[in-house]
């Protein structure tokens, strides 16, 4: 069955608090960011109101050039503590639409309501009432896309901005995307966009004509990723963390068993970096590892080590995990297959704020 997946995501978020905040503010182009300090200021814009953008100031811009295009904007420092505030407010608003909920960034969620609805058409109603229930409730407009994936959901919210909600049904999903720029798929930023359009892929249309084989041999996984987006298979979940998450593993069974180190160690190590790469992006946290060894004969063994607090440490897990693999020397048989598993988790969204302001201090 088809799932009925929401992404929310407020609209100028923080110019959006400052125009609610300073009335006088609205229907003008606020800029957020570094002080503009008449064009010789360093940094760049967070964000900015939709009557900045119309003069080509965006995020990231150096606000010496945000100056340049609009000397006359309202230029505000980011009240980050404020925008916090108001974040935890919208969430708790969204949360209550269901328990597959999956808070994606300062200003943006995923809500799958799949199992309360009946229909797209029921879907709409409930996002119109979202949308409706947050600008009465925190005075600030947000966008939602519905659609059975979270990447189509994500860009559907984006599709009309402001203040709108768009619906792509199953039977919609190409016509849709065909006209998207491939940009609009996550993994697909600047560079790899140059990439793409050196091999006549501009559109999402493009990569939906374009052989899987092809796009692997051009694009490797980047590639496989981007063409199962575009067909529209992402059976990624929402909440991938949260609710009842309870841990997270990756194993690999080896071509030949064998007892060499130079083979086990390096595996180890890649399985340990692939998860913590994954716990980091999600902000998770945990208490317990755990190592697995099936040795020929298909005898399966594990050994755990459990910290009184949560962490989140890689070389650490290594450490643990090589003193964990030691318990296992008496045993002399070839090892078949190996695997890691991090449990006990917890996520920290707060942590993920901070660290996306922390970011737009340094850029
Ligand atoms: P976004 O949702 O990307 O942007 P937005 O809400 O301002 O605009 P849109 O209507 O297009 O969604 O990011 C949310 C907030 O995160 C944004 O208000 C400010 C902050 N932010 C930065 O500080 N720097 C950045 O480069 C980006 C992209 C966002
Ligand atoms: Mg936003």
């Amino acid at each position: 069955m088809d799932r009925i997946i929401l992404h929310c995501d407020l609209d100028c978020f923080f110019a959006a608090v400052e125009a609610r905040d300073n009335p006088e503010y609205k229907g003008k182009p606020i800029i957020i960011g570094a002080d503009p300090k008449r064009g010789n200021g360093r940094g760049v814009v967070s964000t900015c109101s939709y009557e900045a953008r119309k003069f080509g100031i965006h995020s990231a811009l150096p606000i010496s050039q945000a100056y340049r295009l609009c000397p006359e904007g309202i230029y505000l420092k980011p009240s980050h503590d404020k925008y916090i505030t108001v974040s935890n407010q919208v969430m708790s608003i969204l949360k209550s639409y269901s328990d597959k909920f999956q808070q994606a960034g300062i200003d943006e969620a995923y809500i799958d309501i799949t199992e309360s609805i009946k229909d797209f058409k029921e879907g709409k109603i409930i996002a119109d009432s979202i949308r409706e229930r947050v600008y009465k409730e925190i005075g600030i407009t947000i966008s939602i896309g519905v659609a059975p994936t979270k990447s189509i959901a994500k860009i559907a919210s984006d599709h009309e901005k402001p203040n709108s909600t768009t619906v792509v049904p199953p039977n919609l999903i190409f016509s849709f995307l065909k006209n998207q720029e491939i940009t609009r798929i996550p993994g697909i930023g600047k560079k790899s966009k140059i990439y793409y359009n050196t091999h006549r892929i501009k559109t999402i249309g493009d990569i939906i004509v374009t052989p899987l084989e092809k796009m692997i041999e051009l694009f490797g996984k980047n590639g496989k990723w981007a063409w199962n987006i575009a067909h529209g298979n992402d059976n990624r979940e929402v909440g991938e963390f949260h609710g009842n998450r309870k841990s997270i593993s990756k194993e690999r069974t080896f071509h030949k068993d064998t007892n060499e180190m130079t083979f086990i160690i390096p595996k180890l190590e890649e399985l340990n970096e692939k998860i913590h790469y994954k716990l980091s992006k999600n902000k998770v946290f945990y208490k317990t590892i755990t190592i697995k060894i099936r040795f020929e004969g298909f005898i399966t063994h594990t050994r755990s080590k459990t910290f009184p607090f949560h962490i989140r440490n890689e070389k650490t897990a290594l450490k643990v995990l090589l003193e964990l693999y030691q318990e296992f020397n008496d045993i002399k048989k070839k090892v078949r297959l190996i695997g890691v598993r991090f449990s006990n988790l917890k996520r920290e969204i707060k942590q993920k704020q901070i660290t996306l302001f922390n970011y737009n201090k340094y850029i």
